[in-house]
């Protein structure tokens, strides 16, 4: 069943690109993450110094590549074109990006559609157009999005999981080892994080470290 499938995945969630890695090998980080234990990756390349063409082909091939060897989903963000172009496992959309119904029109059923939301409207929304999971947040402020907008907090993520009791649900925003059970205590079926592997001192340990603390939280 895909809803179970998702909400799987959605445990410990890593979005990542070139520019979330400072002088780090991308793709040593990535590997790190996933022999860490992730979920789920989503390879979002924004910003400046972003890889376009066939530098991002490339890049978006090897993650790709690895992810099939550990067997966790591997998700582009907000590029079409490429999802199709790669058959990746999923697409996911923020609020701004090309319309999610449109998204999934071009995607068809089998892959996964993620949506970006930060209120309950949103995720009405999200859902009757066939999304199959939503990243909320900013659940904490945030370093990793110089346009994230208000911060939600776990309130919100509470309330939204009583109206949407089986819609898959991820937290993201500002989450780390200290605030992370307060994210799974609301409702939500994993985190999302960027910095907190992307930037850490040693990613792997930092992987193990969430991935211990959510199968303690999530099964208990
Ligand atoms: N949520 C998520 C996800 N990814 C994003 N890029 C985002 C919000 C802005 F974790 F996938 F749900
Ligand atoms: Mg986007």
């Amino acid at each position: 069943m895909r809803n179970a499938e998702v909400k799987k995945a959605m445990g410990l969630y890593f979005v990542m690109g070139t520019q979330n890695v400072g002088n780090q090998e991308p793709m040593a980080v990535l590997e790190a993450a996933l022999r860490g234990g992730i979920t789920c990756f989503q390879l979002r390349e924004k910003g400046p110094g972003a890889l376009v063409g066939e530098n991002l082909l490339n890049f978006a091939r090897k993650c790709q590549a690895l992810c099939r060897v550990y067997r966790v989903p591997f998700i582009v963000n907000d590029d079409v074109d490429l999802a199709l172009a790669l058959n990746a496992d999923g697409v996911h959309v923020g609020q701004d990006d090309e319309q999610a119904a449109l998204v999934r029109e071009r995607i068809g059923s089998d892959k996964w559609l993620g949506v970006s939301t930060h209120n309950v409207e949103e995720v009405r929304i999200a859902e009757s157009i066939g999304a199959d999971y939503v990243g909320l947040g900013p659940i904490y402020p945030t370093i990793s999005k110089g346009d994230a907008s208000a911060v939600v907090g776990p309130e919100l993520l509470k309330e939204i999981r009583s109206v949407f009791q089986t819609m898959p649900i991820v937290g993201i925003g500002g989450i780390s080892m200290t605030n992370v059970e307060s994210i799974i205590h609301a409702g939500a079926d994993g985190i999302a994080v960027i910095s907190s592997i992307a930037s850490a001192e040693d990613s792997l340990h930092a992987t193990e470290a969430f991935s211990k603390k959510l199968k303690f939280l999530l099964n208990s």
